[in-house]
């Protein structure tokens, strides 16, 4: 509630707006930055600015005093919403979880760490060794996956590069006894291309930089990331991050020397193959350096030959059964080293991700012995991306965002409307913008644009990108949030033939076709799956099981990468949907990671993709505040004089209803069967006034009957 910091930092919840435009919004949200208030609710929703710089409000002392309270007891903080969830699934054995969202750079990962601190400092106070263990590989757990996952890029120096959706498992006495992991698209990409000004995965650099003279021989590295094709473009950005704060992370997690020996080769491989160069003589094509070749083979502990002979073949079988060998071309060669290294990567990511599950899943739990096993997950999802040059990457990340938005707005209306019929109060339809519309250009059968590509993408014969978008526009010319150049002819922001253009809820985004069906088959030989699942270093046979396949029982029509990223989508969706959700709406307040900047046009912009004030709208449109009886009136009651000290009516209801038609604002309430509902927020904000102004003649009144001079 505003009075609890004082109204010269601005209203600490939306709705106690005087009115509902971005205008006052606005202003709110810059008042509230400027004096150093990061967070704002939407009734139970926090509104989080990034403030470039650290803040002392994450300590010890912070964390007591939310520890247990109420939302509206302290000023805005994500301690308040993590506890918030937290009691629910505590008193209630409700599945909670906080979906964190925002653009790139907007503090959503940073949120989901210290939601996840606040957790752990709350939980387990007999500090059984086996709940601390738990904790402890759950929070070095973010550790790890961000030394791998993350990179810098232009908008973010450690840039989560795949999202992450943790559930945390808790017993019947709210401590943690697991919990696992599920990552989403990992931008695989990057492993060989970066964009200017950009770099490769941390853990690439961590390596170079911080291993050992004698670690780098091992590996055959030289300690310059100059020096690989892979790494080369970030190399001049000084990043410090630790090598051995990874590796003792790893160790605390549970990996083994193997283990993390295994990693770190496969890493070396990585860049001793980007370096790897292939000459054509015209007939044939050859490596360049062969001692490269062996490096790599010592690593993967593979044979040089099979090595050579994977980089150089590939084993196709023919219409008749028949299996051959058909050597590359230079450029095939190129391609299929380049989508070697990325699934090298890849897999080693999905990996780690699955040996920390190993070490967090929920061991011998019997429900009738421990009580119902309840969960809070934690969403940190990529953001919503428009970048310069937008592909199939931003594509998918895009339409991930659509979705959870759709589900923000259902949940959030399903919430209000579940609340309202609980208690027995009418609810009013309000208007909002539904994406449905664009989640289906995306993703119907037949018609969506995931389908197109796919079938672009699995038709035989030469299907190229242009082509696929000329189906596009074909089945999409009449939808309302598909455009193309060639729809739009007079549109000059788009290239002819190689662009079309999605009018996503956040904004209109166009997206180049060029390479869009090479992404979506992610085609990786068989025969490279084939020549690690024969390694003799059993952690990367583990990583591809696949590759025991021979040629001929690979499925002709494996999943697309988009339909796979589609399918992840919805199920990520469906667990969500289950839970009962807390949010957190990350805004960036500025492009120069400055904590004194509060660029208005661009947070105005994340305010209104976001659907903030759709937010605030619908929260006020029910009924902005509600609040069990009892706890209005212990709040009130000194506001009226039927009620103070104590009521003599037969219902806290009635006693409420007092001091409602002594302020005379029954108008503007209505009552539940357990909680007083009040529409706006001035009613509240008149009581709140009454009480502020009250509070120094009851302590003077307090001080006098103390010291007996009354
Ligand atoms: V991305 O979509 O993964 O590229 P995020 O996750 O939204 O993005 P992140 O949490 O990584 O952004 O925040 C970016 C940077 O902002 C951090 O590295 C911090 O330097 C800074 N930041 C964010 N939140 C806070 C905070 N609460 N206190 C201090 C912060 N600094
Ligand atoms: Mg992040």
């Amino acid at each position: 509630m505003a009075e609890l910091e004082g109204l010269e930092f601005g209203k600490s919840d939306f709705v106690l707006l005087d009115e509902v435009t971005m205008e006052q919004f606005m202003e709110n949200l810059r008042l509230r930055f400027e004096k150093g208030r990061i967070y704002t609710y939407i009734g139970e929703v926090v509104v989080s600015v990034n403030p470039y710089r650290q803040m002392d409000i994450y300590g010890k002392d912070t964390i007591e005093a939310y520890r247990g309270r109420e939302l509206y007891e302290n000023p805005p903080h994500l301690y308040a919403v993590s506890d918030a969830a937290y009691k629910a699934m505590k008193r209630r054995a409700k599945d909670t979880c906080i979906v964190i969202s925002g653009e790139s750079g907007a503090g959503k990962t940073e949120a989901s760490k210290y939601i996840m601190q606040y957790i752990a400092a709350i939980t387990n106070p007999s500090q059984r060794a086996e709940v601390e263990s738990v904790k402890n590989v759950l929070l070095k757990s973010n550790c790890v996956l961000e030394a791998f996952g993350n990179a810098k890029t232009n908008r973010n120096d450690n840039s989560s590069r795949f999202g992450k959706y943790m559930d945390i498992n808790f017993n019947f006495n709210g401590d943690p006894t697991g919990g696992h992991i599920n990552n989403y698209l990992l931008e695989k990409s990057r492993v060989v291309h970066q964009q200017e000004g950009e770099r490769n995965f941390h853990s690439f650099y961590q390596l170079l930089r911080g291993g050992s003279e004698e670690t780098l021989a091992a590996f055959h590295l030289q300690n310059d990331p100059a020096v690989y094709v892979y790494t080369k473009e970030g190399a001049a950005t000084v990043i410090i991050i630790n090598f051995f704060t990874v590796i003792s992370a790893l160790e605390v997690i549970g990996f083994s020397k193997e283990e993390i020996n295994s990693i770190y080769q496969i890493l070396a491989s990585i860049l001793l193959l980007g370096n790897l160069q292939f000459e054509s003589d015209g007939e044939s094509v050859q490596i360049l350096g062969q001692e490269a070749v062996n490096q790599i083979s010592e690593l993967t502990a593979t044979e040089p030959e099979s090595v050579s002979k994977t980089l150089l073949y590939r084993t196709v079988a023919t219409g008749g059964g028949e299996v051959i060998e058909k050597g590359h071309t230079e450029q095939q060669a190129c391609f299929g080293r380049d989508a070697f290294a990325k699934a090298l990567y890849e897999r080693l990511f999905g990996w780690i991700v699955g040996r920390i599950n190993t070490v967090i899943e929920v061991k011998d739990y019997n429900p009738v012995l421990h009580g119902k096993n309840t969960v809070i997950g934690v969403l940190d999802i990529y953001g919503f991306e428009i970048f310069d040059n937008n592909s199939f990457e931003q594509f998918c990340i895009n339409y991930c965002n659509e979705k959870l938005q759709q589900l923000f707005i259902e949940l959030i209306l399903q919430q209000e409307q579940a609340e309202y019929q609980r208690e027995g109060i009418t609810w009013q339809h309000i208007d909002y913008f539904n994406n449905q519309i664009i989640v289906d250009l995306v993703e119907q059968p037949h018609k969506g644009i995931i389908s197109i590509l796919d079938e672009a993408c699995l038709t035989v014969g030469n299907v190229t990108d242009t082509v696929c978008l000329d189906s596009m526009d074909t089945k999409l010319a009449q939808h309302p949030h598909y455009t193309s150049r060639k729809l739009s002819p007079s549109d000059k922001s788009m290239e002819f033939q190689k662009h079309f253009r999605i009018r996503h809820y956040a904004g209109d985004v166009t997206y180049s076709v060029e390479g869009i069906l090479d992404k979506n088959k992610d085609l990786l030989f068989q025969d490279f799956k084939r020549l690690m699942y024969n390694s003799t270093n059993p952690v990367l046979k583990e990583m591809w099981p696949d590759g025991q396949l021979s040629i001929t029982e690979v499925t002709k029509r494996p999943l697309t990468a988009a339909t796979l990223f589609k399918n992840s989508i919805v199920a990520l969706v469906d667990k969500l949907a289950c839970k009962e959700p807390y949010y957190v709406r990350c805004i960036k307040p500025n492009e120069m990671k400055s904590p004194m900047l509060f660029d208005d046009a661009r947070c105005q912009h994340q305010v209104a993709y976001l659907g903030l004030l759709e937010n605030v709208m619908v929260r006020r449109a029910g009924f902005a505040y509600r609040q069990p009886y009892a706890r209005f009136l212990q709040r009130y009651k000194m506001t009226c004089e039927y009620t103070w000290p104590n009521h003599l009516m037969a219902s806290d209801r009635e006693a409420v209803e007092a001091i409602v038609t002594q302020h005379g604002f029954q108008d503007d309430v209505a009552y539940g069967h357990t909680k007083l509902f009040v529409r706006t927020p001035r009613s509240l904000f008149t009581l709140e006034q009454e009480r502020a102004a009250l509070i120094p003649i009851l302590v003077l009144f307090l001080q006098k009957v103390w010291r007996g001079a009354l």
